[in-house]
């Protein structure tokens, strides 16, 4: 027998060098005197990654063995942002670290430089799940993290002539250190073809599913640590041909014809699709979800039989979390394997069904929520199109029994029959799952009083809310040491696992002591992200000034271009000669457009434009700055939370589901300027409505103006300084002549401006003024970002974790300690 395997690897500053070492030597052939940055870091990755194997090796065993329901989170997206410091951190391992690299000569900070991160997912929706598998491991719950191992991640974005260029993200160029292949870990999943429909020898009604293709997935593991504690697993699906005839000898002669469909089946894998809230109803895409899907809950019943358990108890050992519709044909990919492929009764395995899943909605806008065309559908999965539809005429039925109005009916069924007959994917969520959640306050409310309404009069039960959380270890710890070190120096480092306790923090809001080792932590920061800048972007800032900052994806719900609006009012007030209540600022934006969205795109260049404006002219540049970060991501936005002074959540009232960078912020010490949409109201809410700059219209007041029947030209002819602002969007100055530049822009903006920026221009332009009132008053600002960060406590995603534990999952979370 092997036994228990490996020996130990110890956690001490010898044991890390040797490790190290033999890593470099034995692993990358290589002599410490001829090695590459990378090569340092792969070593060090490698010894890194051992030591979390330790920890995570034995949880699959766990997950199945033990009595506890595990918890299976189905994600399209990923965004875990670097590994290396994270791990070290969760295995309390910095300094010893630090100290074994010292020795050798080597420094860490470049060697966590060196490190790509996984850019699997577009923004917030696989960022929060990223956070999730941080608590779920820190909390102990038996889990798994099931996804899709895009072999191209969400593209890197350069700036070009002011442009967005989008290029190939080539994450997995130097390999990936942190991942575990398991060839043995692999499930077939079919495509296309037809069904065959029978009655079999024992009398039973048998459906065979006859594909036209298969393909093969195969499990990469990767350990997701959490802080002092076990970690779990995030299992990624790889595409490949499956070993059919083709490659057989008897077929030698087609070996090209072979090798062509060997490349088909990998495309499946190889690209993340880069839009968010907008759907594309790809081909390619529809396969990705049900080639993940299909390999996990197959993966599942594997793990659940081979344990000798019987499959009428799936549900007891598991729930399965939906991260929005994306994995959402596991509903009717559930059943087929219940039904077809393990033969059990239909209302059996439809009990077992919609008490395992659960379905969190990310998304009220029309445009994101997921259709498919059943003609598409039916020809790539014509099995589980007849499925739908089973579930759909039985669901009907139920509606028709219980009194509801054909009208109530149409709208509810699963098959959208307005135009090109579709599948909505959010209904077959609903009714396939036992609790379905929105991710704040507000957006659980409106997802209960709009999307979802019927299906909320129906199953009032059904819905809840569970509002996002951000983990504050990679978000303070990890990315703020200045910051996290002077906390704890005064509460202690209980934070780390409990952050409510920050609320010890209120009693020195007004130290001066304390208010000054703040500020000297806050502008240490942006002396960092100052020569950041410079190396990204050629542009010289001054760290005091005011930073005010929106970082996220661009869009023009989230309306960065209503920043856009403000600084170009300053620029001419300063132009004007009019300096006296202006407090000199940096505004900065980062952010990805989706390739396709021009709108998004000309925001940028927008961005880009005032930028170059403001930036050359020595009369204005004293007063303000504006730069655009290049390629933002986790590994970037980690930088930037901890210089911000000012956060910018300024989407109109209604349309942002939650946001979750609004928490990195205010977790950071920034102040928020921003609407009552998502989550912004519980943080105003905890942190005091005298700490949050609010402005603009409630999502009721946007609705009434829409009916009112909204003009925004109005706005224009009645207000002198819009009208100025807007008309200098075409002006030569700002367009350097090409005068039909921004026009897209503003046409949008003044016939339709669907996302009531000029009507929510002045009051947002006001709270600008108080803004940089209040950052004049050193000693009020600091308290209030004091106060900010001591009231965080209800923002960890621990407490969302623990929430998902008791609203939804039934699960108590216990931590194991080894
Ligand atoms: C079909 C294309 C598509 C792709 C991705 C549609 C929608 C998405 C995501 C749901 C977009 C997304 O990331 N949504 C964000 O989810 C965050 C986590 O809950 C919220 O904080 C954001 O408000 C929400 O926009």
């Amino acid at each position: 027998s092997l036994g228990t395997g490996a020996g130990e690897v110890g956690l001490s500053k010898e044991d890390i060098t040797k490790d190290f070492l033999h890593k470099l030597f034995y692993h990358l052939g290589r002599v410490p005197a001829l090695t590459t940055s990378n090569d340092i870091y792969t070593a060090m990755a490698l010894t890194i990654r051992d030591r979390a194997l330790r920890k995570f090796v034995r949880s699959i065993e766990k997950f199945t063995q033990q009595d506890a329901r595990g918890i299976a989170y189905f994600s399209a997206e990923y965004l875990p942002g670097p590994h290396l410091g994270n791990n070290l951190l969760n295995l309390e391992i910095v300094d010893e670290t630090k100290a074994a690299l010292t020795e050798l000569g080597l420094d860490l900070d470049e060697l966590l430089d060196e490190e790509e991160e996984p850019g699997l997912g577009n923004g917030g929706l696989g960022r929060l799940a990223s956070c999730f598998m941080d608590s779920l491991a820190t909390l102990g719950i038996p889990s798994i993290a099931y996804g899709i191992r895009y072999e191209f991640g969400i593209f890197k974005q350069e700036i070009r002539e002011g442009w967005q260029m989008e290029t190939t993200d080539k994450w997995l160029h130097n390999g990936n250190p942190w991942e575990v292949m398991r060839p043995e870990i692999s499930y077939v999943v079919k495509f296309g073809g037809r069904t065959e429909h029978s009655t079999n020898g024992q009398n039973r009604y048998q459906v065979d599913w006859l594909p036209e293709s298969e393909i093969k997935g195969t499990a990469y593991d990767t350990p997701i640590l959490g802080y002092q504690s076990n970690g779990i697993i995030m299992r990624l699906w790889k595409a490949e041909a499956v070993e059919s005839f083709d490659f057989s000898v008897y077929n030698m002669g087609d070996y090209y014809r072979a090798v062509e469909k060997k490349l088909r089946s990998e495309n499946i894998t190889k690209v993340l699709y880069p839009n968010d809230e907008n759907l594309s109803g790809k081909e390619l895409r529809l396969k990705q979800q049900y080639f993940f899907v299909s390999c996990s809950l197959q993966d599942m019943i594997n793990l659940h039989t081979t344990q000798g358990r019987e499959l009428k108890n799936f549900h007891e050992k598991f729930a399965i979390q939906l991260n929005d519709t994306h994995p959402s044909i596991a509903v009717a990919e559930l059943m087929r394997l219940f039904v077809d492929e393990h033969e059990m009764e239909w209302d059996e395995a439809w009990d077992i069904t919609r008490n395992t899943f659960a379905y969190t909605n990310h998304t009220l806008l029309p445009e994101a929520l997921e259709k498919w065309a059943v003609s598409l559908l039916g020809r790539i999965l014509p099995r589980h199109l007849e499925i739908i539809y089973e579930i759909n005429s039985r669901f009907l039925e139920e509606l028709r029994d219980k009194g509801f109005s054909g009208d109530q009916i149409a709208r509810m069924s699963l098959i959208d029959e307005n135009g090109e007959p579709s599948v909505r994917m959010a209904h077959l969520a609903t009714v396939g799952s036992f609790k379905v959640n929105g991710v704040s306050e507000l957006h659980s409310r409106l997802l209960k009083s709009q999307v979802l309404n019927d299906f909320a009069g129906l199953w009032p039960q059904k819905f809840t809310n569970v509002t996002n959380g951000v983990t504050h270890r990679r978000f303070l710890a990890m990315s703020n040491p200045g910051l996290a070190n002077l906390i704890s120096e005064k509460i202690g480092e209980g934070w780390l696992t409990d952050l409510t306790s920050f609320k010890e923090l209120e009693k020195l809001a007004e130290n001066e002591d304390f208010q000054k080792r703040w500020r000297e932590v806050k502008l240490q920061n942006k002396q960092a992200l100052t020569q950041f800048i410079k190396e990204q972007t050629g542009v010289t800032v001054d760290p005091e000034m005011l930073f005010d900052v929106q970082v996220k994806r661009i869009h023009e719900y989230k309306r960065q271009h209503l920043m856009v609006l403000h600084i170009i009012d300053l620029y001419l007030r300063i132009k004007d000669g009019k300096t006296e209540n202006i407090a000199a600022s940096t505004f900065i934006f980062a952010g990805k457009a989706a390739p396709g969205y021009f709108l998004a795109k000309l925001i940028i260049r927008l961005i880009t434009a005032v930028a170059e404006l403001v930036n050359e002219d020595e009369e204005v540049n004293r007063f303000i700055k504006v730069v655009f970060l290049p390629n933002f991501n986790v590994k970037q936005a980690q930088r930037i939370y901890p210089a911000a002074d000012l956060s910018e959540q300024i989407s109109m009232a209604g349309k942002e589901a939650s946001g979750t960078g609004n928490m990195k912020f205010a977790l950071n010490g920034a102040l928020t300027i921003g609407t009552l949409d998502g989550a912004n109201v519980e943080i105003r809410e905890e942190v005091g409505e005298e700490n949050f700059f609010l402005f603009g219209q409630t999502t009721e007041e946007i609705q009434q103006t829409r009916n009112e029947g909204y003009r925004p030209y109005q706005y224009y002819e009645e207000n002198p300084k819009l009208k100025k602002v807007l008309d200098f969007l075409s002006s030569e100055e700002l367009t350097k002549g090409d005068t039909e530049l921004f026009k897209p822009l503003y046409h949008n903006l003044l016939q339709q401006d669907p996302y009531q920026l000029l009507k929510d221009f002045d009051s947002y332009c006001s709270k600008k003024e108080e803004v940089f009132k209040l950052w004049n008053d050193k000693k009020e600002w600091t308290k209030k970002s004091i106060l900010n960060v001591a009231r965080m406590g209800k923002f960890s995603s621990d407490r969302s974790i623990r929430d998902y534990c008791e609203k939804i999952w039934n699960v108590k979370p216990v931590k194991l300690k080894e």
